[in-house]
């Protein structure tokens, strides 16, 4: 039997154990995240986008930081598939598992695509936030990557997956409408963000900000949140406009001990006023105008 883990944080992570299950229906999975991977004492066939432990026959993976570490620390094995320049770990997986001529293997790649590069459908968007809410649950996370399996991009036509998004999309209404007045209310439409959510949002809701104020034209985005699986760390996000060149995000994550893309990274902290020095003091540096705003989410109600 494949034992496998993958990241069981989000889109790419998830599309990920789908492609395994269809060619590997009865592999045993266990969804991780980039710090709980070290902690479990388990033996792992197949690491697929988180860092490769010590036990890991094969890691396939995209995170440039975790490419570095490996070669630091000379981990790299010739058969490990690490490529910082992959838009999704899904996409490496594909072709380490020769299956370019499947339809839903393909289907589930563009998915984790959409997701890894900021590009999300109103569906993808969907997905995400229902992983997200299934945070620590390997058991619903597992139901959805079947789904996955069985259904590609048609996964919204599963029953289970269609009472979850009705769930989350009444929440969603209510979020959405509470940030656009808020973000209305700021009337920031360029530059550099940086937004204090610590206890303000829901887990699953917590870049949408981010993306709101990129729609409206500011350059980076940086927003500060309470860690779902860990609630005394705090996690920075941020996230930069596709066609600004203002700001490479994994360069500023990377002093945090995170990582991630240009676009889209991450990182967590136990030092809040810390981190929000750091990053006060990495935006302003590289912002045209030397000036950066910082802004306190009031609670999302
Ligand atoms: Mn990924």
């Amino acid at each position: 039997m494949l034992r496998v883990a993958v990241h069981g944080d989000d889109c790419d992570g998830i599309c990920s154990a789908a492609l395994i299950l269809l060619k590997f229906p009865n592999a045993k999975i266990r969804f991780l995240n980039p710090r709980s991977i070290f902690t479990v004492n388990e033996e792992f066939d197949l690491v697929v986008d988180l860092p490769k432990p010590k036990k890991c026959k094969v890691n396939i993976d995209h995170h440039k930081s975790n490419l570095e570490r490996l070669k630091a620390e000379g981990l790299l094995s010739p058969q490990d598939v690490v490529d910082p320049n992959a838009p999704a770990a899904a996409l490496l997986l594909m072709k380490y598992l020769n299956l370019e001529n499947d339809k839903k293997a393909r289907e589930l790649v563009e998915i984790a695509v959409a997701a890894d590069t900021a590009r999300h459908t109103e569906e993808t968007l969907i997905l995400d936030k229902i992983i997200k809410a299934s945070l620590n649950n390997e058991e619903d996370l597992l139901r959805i990557a079947k789904i996955l399996a069985k259904k590609g991009k048609d996964f919204l036509s599963d029953e289970w997956l269609k009472k979850k998004q009705k769930e989350i999309e009444t929440e969603l209404s209510k979020i959405k409408i509470f940030l656009k007045t808020f973000v209305d209310s700021l009337g920031v439409n360029s530059g550099f963000v940086i937004v204090d959510e610590i206890d303000a949002i829901s887990y699953h809701s917590a870049k949408d900000i981010a993306h709101m104020l990129l729609d409206r034209g500011c350059d980076a985005v940086a927003v500060l949140y309470r860690d779902a699986s860990e609630p005394s760390k705090i996690r920075i996000s941020i996230r930069v406009r596709r066609d600004s060149d203002a700001i490479d995000a994994e360069e500023i994550t990377r002093k945090l001990g995170g990582g991630g893309h240009k676009k889209a990274a991450g990182a967590i902290t136990t030092d809040v006023k810390e981190a929000i020095f750091m990053l006060l003091n990495e935006f302003t540096k590289r912002s045209p105008t030397k000036s950066v705003i910082f802004v306190k989410l009031p609670k999302v109600t």
